[in-house]
């Protein structure tokens, strides 16, 4: 069995669980945001069987998209005078962020 993590747009998220469970695969959405854009995200967690892996794979490259966001740079500290032109920053953010995990031992109890 594998865990799959998969951090995705917010966006995304709702289409993705619906396109999984159709599937009868059981998912987890987490609230989450992204460290470098500080902007909230979905993180979707499910264990599934090894031969299933590459469907789910599948179902998420189905379902989520990269998108162009833009970032307005943090001012740096200035000295009496000097003079800072802000210059918004595009940051291509992928579709998904997909990890698979190896799991020792699943029990729903
Ligand atoms: P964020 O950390 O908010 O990153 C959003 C996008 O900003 C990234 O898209 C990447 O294009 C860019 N970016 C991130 N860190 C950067 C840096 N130090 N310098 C320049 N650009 C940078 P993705 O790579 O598609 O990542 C989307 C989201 O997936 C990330 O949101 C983060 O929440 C998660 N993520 C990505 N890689 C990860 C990793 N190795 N471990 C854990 N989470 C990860």
């Amino acid at each position: 069995m594998k865990l799959v993590v998969a951090i995705i747009h917010n966006e995304d998220a709702g289409a993705l669980v619906d396109g999984l469970l159709e599937k009868e695969y059981r998912a987890t959405r987490l609230h989450s945001s992204g460290g470098f854009l500080k902007q909230s995200n979905a993180t979707i967690v499910l264990g599934v069987e090894d031969d299933r892996v590459d469907d789910v794979m599948a179902i998420i490259a189905e379902h989520c998209t990269s998108r162009t966001q833009v970032v307005n740079p943090m001012p740096p500290i200035m000295e009496p005078g000097e003079f800072f032109m802000p210059y918004p920053l595009e940051v291509e953010v992928g579709g998904a962020t997909v990890f698979v995990l190896p799991v020792d031992r699943f029990e729903r109890l």
